[in-house]
């Protein structure tokens, strides 16, 4: 969970993306890493990739001033899609304060997502954690490719936990919609930290 510092008026939050291999999980992070201004740049580190496949994580840490009075440090991870990298998966997973699950719109994709947001869940549950306390957001990734599944669809396969989450469009290639998906993980992240600040 988010280590908060009173101190130091540090804050430091992990966004953890989610999701099949090849949905596009570690498109969104080297997008953001271009966008992202000087100041707050740190080199992201890809560890371990066998062509577009993560075999470990991604790590790309952002400051940022959007909780008055502290500094804010997220940390985004990747975690590696393919089924047989459960034990990093588990790993990269810990002490998430908040999740993007990538799905990729392709027709024949949709059981991988299915099987990817079931995983996810099992993980989580193996450490104690329900999904449902954990802020997350769906990112329905390659909305550009011609044999996308239709939204509606999407939202029946993946959207149908005890409260509907909210869910984006993107072209992580394009960077359409990364950034929207971005700010809103962090505005549920932080409202919940705010919330934890207080009591
Ligand atoms: N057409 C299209 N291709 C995309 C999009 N986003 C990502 N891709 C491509 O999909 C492939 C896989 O993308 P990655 O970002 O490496 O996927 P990943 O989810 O990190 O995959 P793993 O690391 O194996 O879990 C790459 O060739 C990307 O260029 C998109 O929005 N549209
Ligand atoms: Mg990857």
């Amino acid at each position: 969970m988010a280590q908060i510092n009173i101190a130091d008026k540090e804050v430091t939050v992990k966004i953890v993306y989610y999701g099949p291999g090849m949905s596009g999980k570690t498109t969104n992070l080297l997008y953001i890493h271009q966008r992202i201004s000087g100041k707050n740049l740190t080199d992201m580190v890809s560890i371990a990739t066998e062509g577009d496949m993560t075999l470990y994580f991604d790590f790309l840490p952002i400051e940022t001033d959007v909780i008055p009075g502290f500094k804010a440090k997220f940390q985004l991870y990747t975690v590696p899609g393919q089924v047989q990298y459960n034990a990093t998966r588990k790993l990269v997973l810990q002490g998430a304060d908040g999740i993007v699950f990538v799905a990729d719109s392709q027709w024949s994709r949709q059981k991988d997502n299915v099987d990817s947001f079931a995983n996810l869940k099992e993980n989580l549950l193996a450490d104690g954690i329900n999904l449902n306390d954990i802020p997350y957001v769906l990112e329905y990734n390659k909305r550009d490719i011609k044999d996308a599944a239709r939204l509606e669809y999407l939202d029946y396969l993946l959207n149908r936990e005890a409260f509907k989450v909210p869910s984006f469009e993107a072209v992580a290639t394009e960077g359409k919609g990364v950034f929207e998906v971005l700010n809103h993980i962090t505005r549920m992240v932080v409202a919940k930290i705010l919330k934890d600040i207080k009591n």
